[in-house]
C-alpha cells in the first residue's frame, strides 16, 4: 500500500458577495420642461404621477435626484433610455448611473 497523500491538506471557503446595485441619478438642467422630466419618469420608471412629480421637483431645487436602485446592467439600460427619450425630443435632460456605496 502506497502512502501517498491524495487529501487536499488545505480547505478553502467559497464566499459569495452579493453584485454591488446602481444608482440611477436625474440630473436637473434649465431647458427640459417640468411636464416632459414628468412623463419620462413614469414611462421608464413606472412611477406614479405623484411619485415623477416629487423626483422631479427635488432634481429640479436641488440638482439632483436618486431615481431608484437596480441591478448595474438594469440601471445603465433604463439611464440609457431615459436619456435618449430626452435626446429624441430635442432635450437635454440626462440620467447617470452610479454604484451604491
Ligand atoms: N429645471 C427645469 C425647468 O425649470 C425642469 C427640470 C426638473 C429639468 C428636473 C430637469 O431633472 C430635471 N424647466
Amino acid at each position: 500500500m502506497s502512502n501517498v497523500a491524495t487529501k487536499p491538506r488545505t480547505r478553502t471557503k467559497t464566499r459569495v458577495e452579493r453584485p454591488r446595485l446602481y444608482k440611477v441619478i436625474l440630473l436637473n438642467d434649465d431647458f427640459t420642461p417640468r411636464e416632459f422630466v414628468v412623463m419620462v419618469l413614469k414611462a421608464e420608471f413606472r412611477m406614479t404621477e405623484e411619485e415623477a412629480h416629487r423626483v422631479m421637483l427635488t432634481a429640479h431645487r436641488r440638482g439632483a435626484c436618486v431615481v431608484a436602485v437596480f441591478a448595474r446592467d438594469i440601471a445603465e439600460t433604463k439611464a440609457t433610455r431615459a436619456t435618449d427619450m430626452a435626446r429624441a425630443n430635442g432635450h437635454p435632460l440626462m440620467f447617470t448611473t452610479e454604484p451604491e456605496e
